[in-house]
């Protein structure tokens, strides 16, 4: 079996479009499991850079199938806004390229007015959500009254739905937010408009990837948010609703899990996080805006700045368990050269108590203390490195203590954000 799973082993925006993108080019299918266009996977090649939100990383190569999975959440103008933006970029998006499952749930407008709507109504305790609608669309999905991409297919479906769905979120909306109605009419044109466009792209996805793994085929699963932010496994509520982790691709992609043979966890030599929620090793002086500005941390679908901070392994080793990682690919090595002394979170002071796992409650997860191991730095010709052994001994001696640490090899190491700047270690 060659299903391999490439996940967010921190809060998101470890550089999984970059590993994707470079890991697909051994690959005959990319696909997205779960999230939507809350997602901004970057991906850079030559002189070019790419931002994804809700197509496979995969795209950017004009032989490999993009499949989106049932477990991803649509929303049909972010759809085809990205296909304008490739297409401009002269990258092929045709339905024999990319396909859409028609089982996926589609975000409609209620759910981007509730999301923000909702954000507001939570006041200083707040999520900082992106805004897309992500969270009520999985909420609907879950309480049975989601509209899916194979109902936009059929009018009369999508009529009945609709009905059922403005006139209840309507009511929300007015009555609880104070916020203006929707228009049924005008949503339902526009959605009906949307299934038509879509239709070339629908595809019963699962048999597809079920026949290309059984045919041997090169199946790359590429996962969006990350492991802190999953709706079981996160700083809950502090999450996104969908599973970033690698249990995530049979529910999102409909296969088996004996389908799936590595699991590949993508992690910053650092930490970020952009939205609220606890974050352990968070740094609030200047060496937290070093790192941003050095790593141009700033969100890639709004903007917004990351918060940033030392490597937790305990949080590493976490993901290693959940996701049952049999790799790492460590990323941004470059951000941290220069600095003097780089230091690694290697366990928790909880109450007079050292623990190296992480806790369930965020009151506990408060009042832990991190502990650090210190390491000399290096300096900025590991971007240059074109092997593991070109890299500065300090950057070696970093890798091979997360290695030890969370007992996982490194079989990834990326110095730049260009295709070209990605060290496969042997
Ligand atoms: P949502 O919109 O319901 O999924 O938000 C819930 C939480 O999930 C976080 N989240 C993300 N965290 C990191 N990166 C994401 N994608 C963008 C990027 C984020 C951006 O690539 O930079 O541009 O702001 C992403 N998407 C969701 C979110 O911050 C909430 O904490
Ligand atoms: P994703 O959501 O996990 O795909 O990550 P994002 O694309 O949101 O954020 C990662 C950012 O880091 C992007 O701007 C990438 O181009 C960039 N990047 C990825 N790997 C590296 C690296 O090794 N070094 C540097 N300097 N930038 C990187
Ligand atoms: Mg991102």
């Amino acid at each position: 079996m060659s299903a391999l799973v490439v996940i967010g082993a921190q809060w998101g925006d470890e550089g999984k479009g970059k590993i994707t993108d470079f890991l697909a080019e051994g690959a005959d299918v990319v696909v997205r499991y779960q999230g939507g266009n809350n997602a901004g996977h970057t991906v850079e090649v030559l002189d070019k850079k790419y931002k994804l939100h809700l197509i496979p990383s995969g795209i950017l190569y004009d032989t490999k199938l993009c499949v989106i999975g049932n477990g991803v959440v649509i929303d049909p103008m972010a759809f085809f806004e990205e296909l304008n933006y490739l297409e401009g970029e002269g990258v092929n998006v045709s339905p024999e390229k990319l396909v859409v499952s028609d089982r996926a749930h589609v975000i409609m407008p209620y759910h981007k007015i509730l999301d923000k709507l909702s954000e507001q109504k939570r006041g200083s305790k707040d999520i900082g959500t992106t805004g897309k609608g992500i969270g009520p669309c999985y909420t609907d999905k879950h309480e049975r009254t989601g509209i899916r991409i194979c109902d936009l297919l059929n009018k009369e479906t999508l009529k009945e739905k609709l009905e059922l769905n403005i006139a209840a979120k309507n009511k929300i909306i007015k009555e609880i937010y104070g916020g203006e109605e929707l228009n049924f009419n005008e949503v339902y044109s526009k959605y009906v408009e949307y299934g038509e466009r879509l239709r070339p792209y629908v595809k019963d996805t699962s048999v597809i990837l079920y026949d290309a793994i059984k045919a041997n085929k090169k199946v790359l699963f590429e996962g969006a948010q990350g492991t802190l932010l999953d709706i079981d496994y996160g700083t809950y509520p502090y999450v996104t609703s969908s599973h970033p982790i690698s249990g995530g691709v049979c529910i999102g992609a409909g296969i088996g899990p004996t389908m799936v043979s590595n699991a590949i966890g993508v992690c910053k030599a650092y930490t970020t996080r952009v939205g609220k929620g606890p974050f352990p090793t968070e740094l609030f002086d200047e060496m937290g805006d070093y790192i941003r500005e050095k790593g141009f941390e700033y969100g890639t679908t709004t903007g917004r700045a990351r918060r940033c901070g030392w490597l937790d392994l305990v949080i590493l080793k976490y993901a290693v368990r959940i996701s049952g990682l049999t790799s790492l690919a460590i990323t941004k090595l470059d951000t941290l050269a220069n600095i003097d002394k780089i230091k690694v979170c290697v366990g928790y002071e909880l109450d007079g108590n050292v623990i190296d796992y992480f806790p369930a409650s965020l009151d506990d997860l408060d009042r832990c203390k991190p502990i650090y191991k210190e390491f000399d730095g290096w300096d900025s010709s590991v971007e240059k490195a074109k092997t593991f052994d070109d890299l500065h001994e300090n950057a070696k001696k970093y890798l091979r203590f997360i290695e030890e640490y969370t007992d996982t090899r490194v079989s990834i190491v990326s110095v730049g954000p260009n295709r070209s700047q990605t060290i496969v270690v042997n």
